[in-house]
């Protein structure tokens, strides 16, 4: 086993990895931006490396800042996470020369799978047939009609070099080859720097459905079940479960070998993701993620495997600790991504800030895999991805139960988040019977009103005196029934002020508890409504009074009270002084 783990990456998966590394006691080192010094990552790690800079090309794709930690502190394994180094062929054989070993696949199989074409290629090789199409580059608009003549129209113009769903072109009849044609092209050289594309029948309500494999160093090849990632919006996952909703055992089967046929075909070893489109009944291969996912978790509630603990092990040359008949599914998995954007009107805005609070749900069947604390900072410069909300249940409909119940527990303070569209997503009927789609939440999807704040605290405001207002939540009992109570107090009262008197604060002005008092029209007998402690007498006998002033200040359930003449009058007796104890119904004061 390895002697110390670098991870190469940030925020909740590099917490992750380091959870892992600590279960399996190897030493684990965080490296980190200059914003992220005292990143979540960073606390829970071992030992843990500036790498300078702000941004991720500063920072985290720093290569030489990376090697030269790894040299430093002398780890044999480095873990990309996913994002920054993890589908990165130049990165793995750079680690590797230095003889520390890169958990991941070999970067062959990252570069098949890297181009689109060739990747389409090494899977038609294994007998796995992607959406019909071509495996060439397109080089005129008359093959894209020739193709539209055979297979009918939409056809999708992609990117050869691309991936996430950028620079895909639809054309919906003859008359859009070529302004889509060239749109694609020109997207292709800008996003990725090279402009080949080619061509697919388009699917016009696919789900994603992506069928996880492990491979290890000794021929064992398995797959652990699929993920429905249909849910999403612009080509970013918001929910993923397993297993997909609908789907027949066979056609689960057949994809899941389809999926080792694909591994096997490039040679693959450690985790991977191979991606399908499913319509109708049938699955085409879409494309292969040569890294461990951020869904992986849905995976591991439904199977019980730690699919990072395996990670490490197959790369540490041990063979899988189970074969494919032991890997078993059981209940259903979701996860929420929450991610500090707001959903209000479907926009996702990014909401960069600091957690003013945090309060993650737990209980039964609730797994968070949060990659900050309150008091941190989610940064515009990186993934907003603050945490993942697993839920498992025995059932879908039992799991879709409880993370709504999770949501509702989750607290969020000074960002937006997606919390709120996930609720919506629960809440759906669509959601509920499976029939969404990958244009589902954009198309569909009802997310007006939402708002990104879990926490509905309002900015502090003024409450007409000048002084700013913040709010204090307190729990109170009326007749032992327990209210949480929200009061908006000036800022510069205690916390633990509710904005009433309080016994501790003797500058606040005593609550007034008499009843009717102001009306005058009491018997002269001045009593106290309940049980409690006399800490001023405030009249002497033979004073003049008025009605609803104040003769004693009676403390009582931490408060200070004032108890007021009932009538107007002359004081004629007083028969308390501060100190004494007094119960409901007692006679402190007597006016006549
Ligand atoms: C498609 C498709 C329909 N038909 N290909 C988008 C991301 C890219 N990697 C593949 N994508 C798609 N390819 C054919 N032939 C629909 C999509 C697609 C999609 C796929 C997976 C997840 C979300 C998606 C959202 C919109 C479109």
């Amino acid at each position: 086993m390895f002697s110390k783990l670098l991870i190469a990456n940030r925020g909740e998966i590099a917490v992750r990895v380091i959870r892992a590394c600590r279960e399996l006691g190897i030493p684990s080192v965080a490296v980190y931006s200059e914003l992220d010094r005292d990143a979540m990552h960073v606390r829970l790690a071992d030992e843990a490396f500036a790498l300078g800079g702000q941004t991720a090309a500063e920072s985290y794709l720093n290569t030489e800042a990376i090697l030269d930690v790894i040299s430093r502190c002398g780890a044999d394994a480095v873990h990309p996470g996913y994002g920054f180094y993890s589908e990165n062929a130049e990165f793995a054989r750079a680690i590797t020369e230095r003889g520390v070993t890169f958990v991941g696949p070999p970067p062959e199989a990252i570069e098949v799978m890297g181009d689109k074409i060739s990747a389409r290629l090494a899977a038609e090789r294994s007998g796995v047939a992607g959406v019909p199409g071509t495996t060439e580059v397109i080089n005129s608009t008359g093959e894209v009609a020739a193709f539209g003549d055979e297979h009918g129209y939409p056809i999708a113009i992609k990117a050869a070099y691309g991936g996430g769903g950028r620079g895909m072109k639809v054309v919906g009849s003859p008359d859009e080859i070529e302004a889509a044609l060239a749109s694609a092209q020109r997207e292709a050289e800008a996003f990725f720097g090279r402009g080949e594309c080619y061509m697919e029948r388009y699917l016009t309500w696919p789900r994603h459905i992506e069928m996880q494999i492990m491979a290890d160093h000794h021929g064992n090849a398995v797959w652990l079940g699929e993920r429905d990632c249909s849910a999403q919006r612009r080509h970013q996952k918001l929910v993923e479960e397993s297993p997909a909703p609908l789907l027949d055992d066979a056609v689960r089967k057949a994809m899941g070998d389809a999926a080792v046929a694909v591994a096997r075909g490039c040679n693959y070893t450690n985790a991977g993701t191979v991606e399908f489109l499913y319509q109708d009944g049938e699955f085409f291969y879409l494309e292969m993620n040569t890294r461990l996912q951020v869904e992986h978790p849905v995976t591991e509630m439904v199977t019980g495997i730690d699919l990072v603990r395996e990670q490490i092990r197959v790369a540490a040359g041990e063979p899988l600790s189970f074969t494919q008949s032991e890997v078993t599914s059981v209940g259903h998995a979701i996860e929420a991504r929450i991610n500090a954007e707001d959903p209000a009107g479907g926009r996702f805005l990014p909401s960069p800030g600091s957690l003013t609070s945090l309060v993650v749900p737990d209980g039964f069947g609730v797994r968070w895999d949060g990659g900050y604390e309150a008091g941190d900072t989610v940064s515009q410069y990186y993934d907003n991805l603050i945490g993942k909300l697993v839920v498992w249940g025995s059932d879908r409909q039992t799991a879709i139960g409880r993370m709504q119940r999770a949501l509702g527990e989750l607290s969020v303070g000074g960002v937006a988040t997606t919390a709120a569209a996930h609720a919506r997503i629960m809440a759906s009927e669509d959601f509920q019977a499976g029939v969404h789609s990958t244009k589902w939440v954009e198309e569909r999807l009802d997310l007006s009103g939402v708002s990104g704040k879990t926490d509905t605290e309002p900015p502090a405001e003024s409450d007409g005196d000048g002084m700013p207002r913040v709010r204090r939540d307190v729990v109170v009992e009326v007749d032992g029934k327990r209210f949480a109570v929200s009061a908006w107090v000036p800022e510069s009262a205690p916390p633990n002020s509710a904005g009433t008197g309080n016994s501790a604060n003797t500058s606040a002005r005593p609550r007034r508890v008499s009843g009717g008092a102001s009306a005058g029209a009491g018997t002269g007998q001045v009593t106290v409504p309940m049980q409690g402690t006399i800490v001023k007498v405030l009249v002497e006998v033979g004073q003049e009074v008025t009605a609803g002033e104040g003769v004693v200040v009676l403390e009582a359930m931490k408060m200070e009270n004032s108890i007021n003449a009932d009538r107007s009058g002359t004081v004629a007796e007083i028969k308390v002084e501060p100190g004494d104890t007094v119960g409901a119904g007692d006679v402190v004061v007597v006016i006549s």
